[in-house]
């Protein structure tokens, strides 16, 4: 087994965060969530960092829970899967969401369970033509966690989100990407080079004014329209106050690329 679970590189402006299970197909062990959870934290408090980019140690990106830590053993009470989601799954979620800079997610193979859900609450996900997206939850008996009951239907809509579901079918990159379940497929061997490109890219942006569009289409699932519009003018304000407005108009204005600080 891998040493480390979790491999952790700052280049550039991108925290590369890569699951390091190849073995499990990059299945969630305890560790696994305890490294990325910090790994989270810190790059939200490094202003060095500007984006983020998650991907998958070998064939796969993730298995979703590591089912030999969640074993049923006979004659044992019966364990409370709820403990695990509130320890770790929920918090993950969470983290990804809340973090207001853009993550990328390189989707390199099966992407399974909550391996599907860490790819979907991610905010860009660009998968190879060899990836696939399964809700396995029912396969073993399961409910799907991990915001996948929340980002399915309202990315791909219910008579997908239902079917995939219930079946748990694989879903190909390609049909994911014609679904819109995710941003984009591209070949295998040229997508580390694309998702690094765009994390870099991203990395350069203006990192305040995209953080608070995160947390602007982040609350639109649940506002309605006065409300949105309300908190559009809130973050238009506080966005307006910043270094990269001004940049970005006079660089505008110059006719030259801006340089963005993030401020
Ligand atoms: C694995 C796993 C895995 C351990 C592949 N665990 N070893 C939250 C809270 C509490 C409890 C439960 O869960 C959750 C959230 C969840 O994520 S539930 C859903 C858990 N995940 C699954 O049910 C998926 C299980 N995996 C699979 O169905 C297949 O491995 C997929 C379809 C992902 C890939 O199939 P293949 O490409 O044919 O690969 P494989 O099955 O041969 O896997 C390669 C190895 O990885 C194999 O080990 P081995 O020693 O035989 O080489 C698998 O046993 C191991 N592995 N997923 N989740």
């Amino acid at each position: 087994m891998a040493e480390t679970p979790l491999l952790v590189t700052v280049t550039d402006g991108v925290a590369m965060l890569t699951l390091n299970r190849p073995e499990r197909l990059n299945a969630f062990t305890a560790a696994l969530h305890e490294e990325l959870a910090a790994a989270l934290d810190r790059a939200g408090g490094d202003s060095a960092v500007r984006a983020l980019l998650i991907t998958g140690a070998g064939r796969g990106f993730c298995a979703g829970q590591d089912l030999s830590e969640r074993k049923p053993v006979p004659g044992e009470p019966r364990r409370d899967l709820g403990q695990g989601l509130e320890r770790y799954y929920n918090p993950l979620i969470r983290r990804l969401r809340n973090l207001e800079k853009p993550i990328v997610a390189a989707v390199n193979g099966v992407a399974a369970g909550a391996g599907a859900g860490l790819a979907l609450a991610c905010d860009i996900v660009i998968a190879g033509h060899a990836a696939s997206f399964i809700e396995a939850f029912s396969r073993i008996g399961l409910v799907p966690d991990a915001g996948n009951t929340w980002f399915l239907p309202r990315l791909v809509g219910p008579a997908r989100a239902v079917a995939m579901a219930l079946t748990g079918e694989a879903v190909p990159a390609r049909q994911a990407a014609d679904w819109g379940l995710i941003w984009k497929a591209v070949p295998d061997d040229t997508l580390m080079t694309e998702a690094r490109a765009l994390a870099q890219r991203l990395a350069q942006g203006p990192t305040r004014a995209l953080g608070l569009t995160k947390r602007a289409l982040n609350r639109s699932s649940t506002n309605d329209l006065d409300t949105q519009l309300d908190l559009e003018r809130d973050l238009q304000r506080e966005a307006g106050l910043g270094e990269d407005y001004r940049e970005g108009v006079a660089a505008f204005l110059e006719k030259r690329p801006p340089r963005f600080t993030g401020r």
